[in-house]
């Protein structure tokens, strides 16, 4: 498999102070090929958060950390709590990828994601504001990969009342973040329909797709 036509001649553009979006180009879909397999060990499941509620976001992980949420709190973990057992490896051409982009954003150029959060939005689902703000070393920036439906990604600031501007993410769309934006608040509103045709999300019961990549020890 090749992710060459993921990476390289696409203008950055700063959206805000040390948030970078690389605009879509290609169709990102050999992302998929290494999902099932990763589902097949980690399946799609519905957290729920500390305040008792099911998040409607779908999500699953792989690589040697995974996020988690339950009504303790949130935390990475070494193993998916559904099985017990370590979550899937995260492809080597998703964490090469990954930190590509990061280069190409203008961040680290020794980028090695240790997670990779697949957060799956079916039409109705959304994530209010929040911060990441679990991961040992906010040195590292995030790098956000969307598929799919558009969805209204609204960041803030540090302050949670900070006012937020909004960005309609497209699939194929990169997003990174670090340095003086990495704590900020941001969260996503429910997936767009769609006129134009959207890339085969592989069968996925989700109208729109995020892979999450961060260092998280
Ligand atoms: C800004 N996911 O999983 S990714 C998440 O579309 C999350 O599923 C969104 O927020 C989604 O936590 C948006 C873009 C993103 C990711 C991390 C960030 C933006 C960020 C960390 C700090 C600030
Ligand atoms: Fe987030």
């Amino acid at each position: 498999m090749t992710l060459s036509g993921l990476s390289g001649s696409r203008e950055p553009i700063e959206i805000q102070r040390d948030v970078v979006l690389l605009p879509a180009r290609g169709s990102a879909k050999e992302m998929l090929a290494p999902l099932q397999h990763i589902l097949n060990q980690s399946p799609w499941r519905h957290m729920t958060v500390p305040g008792g509620k099911k998040m409607s976001v779908a999500n699953t992980n792989c690589g040697t950390l995974g996020w988690t949420s339950d009504t303790h709190g949130y935390a990475y973990s070494k193993v998916d709590p559904l099985s017990g057992s370590p979550w899937p490896r995260m492809p080597d051409t998703w964490r090469s990828i990954a930190s590509a982009w990061c280069a190409e954003a203008g961040f680290a150029t020794d980028f090695s994601p240790d997670v990779c959060l697949i957060n799956g939005y079916a039409m109705g689902a959304r994530m209010s504001a929040h911060q990441d703000r679990d991961e040992l070393d906010a040195q590292w920036p995030i790098v956000s990969l969307s598929l799919g439906a558009s969805a209204r990604f609204v960041m803030g600031g540090g302050r949670r009342t900070d006012k937020g501007t909004g960005i309609m993410l497209s699939s194929g769309d990169v997003l990174i973040w670090g340095r003086s934006a990495r704590m900020n608040y941001h969260g996503v509103g429910v997936p767009r329909q769609s006129t134009k045709p959207l890339p085969d999300l592989a069968n996925l019961p989700f109208a729109r797709l995020n892979f999450t990549f961060r260092r998280a020890a």
